[in-house]
């Protein structure tokens, strides 16, 4: 009648780290045949004192396209944050300014690669961005401002 206290946690542990592994795996299986960069996201020493953590995600798509995703913790609840696809890595200049497709283009998308999110009651914002070119070599860095536009965290994508 008494059951085991010990096996049912256990089990469900295992069940998680199966789960935690196929998820990590997933990235992988979707990106074959394209280039995948990816980074962790730092706080900028002249940031806003937030403790940030999160990852970015690049893909070049086999057919010429680029998508990037990002996941950040640490931000203020329920604010919208813009980010972008800088052109020098976190440590220079602090990536200086955007990659574009078309250096003399627009600053702004389909030019530039934005992906923008609001931040859920936790402050964990997960941003998305897809352009309809292949992002050169320079396209290394993503930068998370704050809403006043100052940069607040940086993820090197490699
Ligand atoms: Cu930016």
């Amino acid at each position: 009648m008494v059951r085991n206290p010990v096996r049912a946690p256990a089990r469900l542990f295992a069940t998680a780290v199966g789960l935690a592994a196929a998820l990590a795996l997933a990235p992988s299986i979707f990106a074959m045949g394209a280039t995948v960069t990816r980074g962790e996201f730092n706080a900028f020493a002249t940031g806003v004192g937030l403790p940030i953590t999160g990852r970015a995600q690049m893909i070049r798509t086999p057919d010429g396209k680029t998508i990037v995703s990002i996941h950040v913790t640490g931000l203020a609840p329920n604010t919208s944050y813009p980010a972008h696809v800088h052109q020098l890595p976190c440590g220079i200049s602090d990536a200086d300014g955007h990659y574009r497709n078309d250096p003399a283009g627009p600053a702004a998308p389909p030019n530039e690669i934005w992906p923008l999110f609001t931040t859920d009651a936790d402050g964990v914002g997960n941003g998305y961005a897809k352009v309809e070119w292949a992002a050169g070599a320079a396209a290394q860095a993503v930068v998370v401002h704050a809403p006043s536009g100052l940069k607040i965290a940086c993820a090197d994508l490699s």
